[in-house]
């Protein structure tokens, strides 16, 4: 055989392998999708259970991965991960992306839905906005989780805001940021992952957080107290890149949707059976669960007030519609 013959059979084989290379790419697509919080938090086993749906749906030909404590992303990063398409899906802490747009922070203002249903209620009247500023960068809504109750975790008892002046702050996004210095705390900056060597290491002794996140994190290990402020129940979304949405099929989008539709009643239900069992397992290894004293809300409250005003004037019109259909529902 002449050297050219050979080079042709080689290359015809090169080709070969490329194109079956190519072909197996086409017939079963991966989907890795970061998650910043636990593998054992009913968020990340939700989307675990979600992601299983869509891959065994579509007999493997979209298969989703989580990455479960940031492992793949932090926390931090995802939201632009998805968005830029270096990855095709992920969640994020909805109320952490104010920079983004204001309508994401009017999931943690103080005081303005406090329970499931009013949660649920804030998620109808917010979701159209969110949708119209998530597909204007390029993303796609595919379901919302609340966390329980957001309540005061603090190594000392307190009676009133002023009992938190100069205390390290844990926040996990600008509005916990603003509540804690409003309370003359000191706030910084932390994923919900770093949290235990935040504490042990004496970078935060307080944050507000759910009884999800404090058993996760084991918070009794480093602090003693948990106040049931109930001051808001702020989501997770799982959102999607429209650029990689846009390569999958009719019947492959039908079936993510639909499996997003049971991951979000799932995850809220699982949210609001968990909610207390998360408070009895806090007390049960040591934390003194009480209600906020009469001192602590009024503070709570005036606090919630000015962010509220804050945010009404930076949101603008569309901001104030969606609290308005919020309170006609
Ligand atoms: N846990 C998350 C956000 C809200 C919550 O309950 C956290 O503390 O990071």
């Amino acid at each position: 055989m002449t050297r050219v013959n050979i080079l042709k059979r080689l290359s015809c084989g090169v080709i070969a392998a490329v194109f079956a290379l190519a072909g197996s790419y086409a017939a079963a697509e991966k989907w890795d999708m970061p998650l910043a919080y636990s593998a054992t938090n009913y968020h990340s086993m939700n989307a675990a259970n979600f992601a299983a749906a869509i891959t065994q749906a579509t007999g493997g030909e979209l298969e989703v991965v989580t990455h479960p404590s940031g492992s793949l992303y932090k926390g931090g990063e995802i939201f632009r991960a998805v968005r830029t398409g270096q990855t095709p899906i992920g969640e994020r802490l909805i109320s952490a992306l104010g920079n983004e747009h204001p309508i994401f922070e009017v999931d943690a203002l103080p005081f303005l839905a406090t329970s499931f249903d009013a949660a649920w209620k804030l998620y109808q009247a917010s979701r159209p906005v969110m949708e119209q500023v998530l597909e204007s960068k390029g993303l796609k809504l595919l379901y919302a989780v609340p966390w329980p109750p957001q309540g005061l975790y603090n190594a000392n008892p307190v009676n009133s805001a002023a009992d938190m002046k100069g205390v390290k702050f844990r926040a996990y996004n600008a509005a916990t940021s603003k509540l804690a210095e409003l309370m003359g705390a000191v706030p910084t900056k932390i994923e919900a992952a770093e949290i235990s060597q935040a504490f042990a290491t004496g970078v935060a002794e307080s944050m507000i957080s759910s009884g999800s996140t404090g058993y996760d994190r084991k918070l009794w290990e480093h602090v003693k107290y948990w106040y049931d402020v109930q001051a808001w129940l702020p989501k997770n979304m799982v959102i999607v890149n429209l650029e990689a949405w846009s390569t999958l099929d009719a019947s492959t989008q039908g079936i993510v949707i639909g499996a997003a539709a049971m991951a979000e009643q799932s995850g809220w239900a699982k949210a609001e059976e968990l909610a207390n069992w998360y408070k009895e397992q806090l007390a049960a290894n040591g934390m003194q669960i009480s209600p906020p004293s009469d001192q602590l809300v009024v503070d709570f409250k005036t606090i919630g007030e000015t962010m509220t005003n804050d945010w009404l004037e930076k949101a603008g019109d569309e901001g104030k519609s969606v609290v308005e259909s919020y309170n006609s529902m």
